[in-house]
């Protein structure tokens, strides 16, 4: 019998990676949507003949109950958030409801009705926040600075207490930035490559953004869905750092991007506006993986400069595509 899995938050950007990497590891794959009135399915398009997709929402345990149900997998790897920071500092709320609540909802769902599944939870490097030590791995204190933050936090410490409480085999992935050209276009990488990409072809002049100093840890996302999998397979669950190692700030991945484009005079086609400064910033992350080599294996791959190189290519080939076909 191959293995099943269930995949909250699938037509994001790890969900449809994962989805990828576990069609290829002969898994039964189970995706979880939720209902828009105009269907996102654009990062699974190419996968939705392979896959079975369940429509459910975070917000709804009825719906978490039915779609665990249904599917009864193996392992359930829980994607969906209200993943943007800047967006929490707005909709506090329902991001509280949906990144924090939702991930209890799902624990509630997989306990009743999967209870020997094994549950990754997307844990973010967002919740070291205001950093005391660098690099940061597994026993640095949490200090969230985001309404995002702070419901990773409490969804982290609802996964323990389920593996304490429960005994169910709950395993915490705590990810510092990885991205690719299936990012958002509202994230800081996805912004610049895109915009690099149309000022590049003539399309645009500039590109509009907040805090050029604070300082990330970006990785490349194929890897990290890896390091998720691997993670179910340990015998005991644990949490995990993924990191690169490196840190860069939003400066240099803006250089890095238009070097890719042949265009040296950057600052010329950079404007700052205060909007897209958050009211209180993670200044700094580098995390030490050094956990994840150890219990896993795994080790992030894909360098800074080659990040920035993948996705501002993917990006002008993208549009040159679209102008073609129109
Ligand atoms: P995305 O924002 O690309 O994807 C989020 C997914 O969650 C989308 O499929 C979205 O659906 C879904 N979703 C949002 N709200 C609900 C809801 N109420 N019910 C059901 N589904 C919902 O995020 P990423 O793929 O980048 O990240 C995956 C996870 O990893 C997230 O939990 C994120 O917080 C976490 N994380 C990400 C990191 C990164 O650098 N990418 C680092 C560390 C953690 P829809 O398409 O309908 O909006
Ligand atoms: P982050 O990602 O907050 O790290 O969360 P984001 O790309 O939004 O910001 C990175 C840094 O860039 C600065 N910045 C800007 N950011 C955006 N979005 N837009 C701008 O115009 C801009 N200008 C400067 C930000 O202030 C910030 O310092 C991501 C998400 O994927 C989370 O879900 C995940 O948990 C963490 O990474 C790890």
């Amino acid at each position: 019998m191959p293995k099943s899995a269930l995949v909250t938050g699938a037509t994001g950007q790890d969900g449809s990676f994962l989805m990828e990497f576990l069609l290829k590891q002969g898994y039964e794959v189970w995706g979880l949507v939720r209902r828009l009135s105009v269907p996102n399915l654009g990062n699974i398009q190419h996968l939705v003949d392979r896959v079975s997709l369940l429509d459910a929402d975070l917000i709804d345990q009825s719906s978490l109950n039915a779609a665990v149900r249904q599917a009864g997998p193996d392992e359930i790897y829980n994607l969906a958030a209200q993943s943007f920071v800047g967006t929490s500092f707005v909709q506090p709320v329902l991001t509280g409801e949906i990144t924090g609540l939702g991930v209890v909802r799902l624990l509630e769902a997989a306990r009743a009705y999967a209870p020997g599944a094994r549950v990754y939870q997307a844990s973010s490097s967002e919740m070291f926040g205001k950093v005391d030590r660098e690099p940061q791995d597994e026993s640095t204190p949490f200090h969230p600075r985001s309404p995002y933050g702070v419901a990773k936090v409490y969804a982290f410490w609802a996964c323990v207490n389920y593996r304490e409480a429960h005994g169910m085999f709950v395993s915490n992935g705590i990810l510092f930035n990885h991205e690719s050209e299936r990012r958002g276009l509202e994230f800081l990488t996805r912004k610049v490559s895109h915009g690099v990409a149309r000022i590049h072809l003539g399309l645009a002049k500039t590109i509009n953004l907040g805090n050029l100093d604070a300082k990330r840890d970006w990785g490349y996302a194929p890897e990290y869905v890896d390091l998720m999998w691997r993670m179910l397979q340990l015998k005991e669950p644990d949490d995990i750092i993924g990191a690169t190692g490196e840190s860069h700030s939003v400066r240099e991945f803006v250089e890095a991007a238009f070097r890719v484009a042949g265009i040296s005079d950057w600052e010329k086609h950079v404007t700052i506006d205060e909007k897209n400064f958050r009211p209180s910033e993670v200044y700094n992350l580098r995390g030490d993986a050094g956990k994840a080599k150890r219990r896993v294996g795994w080790e992030a791959k894909t360098r800074f400069k080659d990040l920035a190189r993948i996705m501002v290519e993917a990006d002008i080939k993208s549009l040159e595509a679209a102008r073609k076909s129109s």
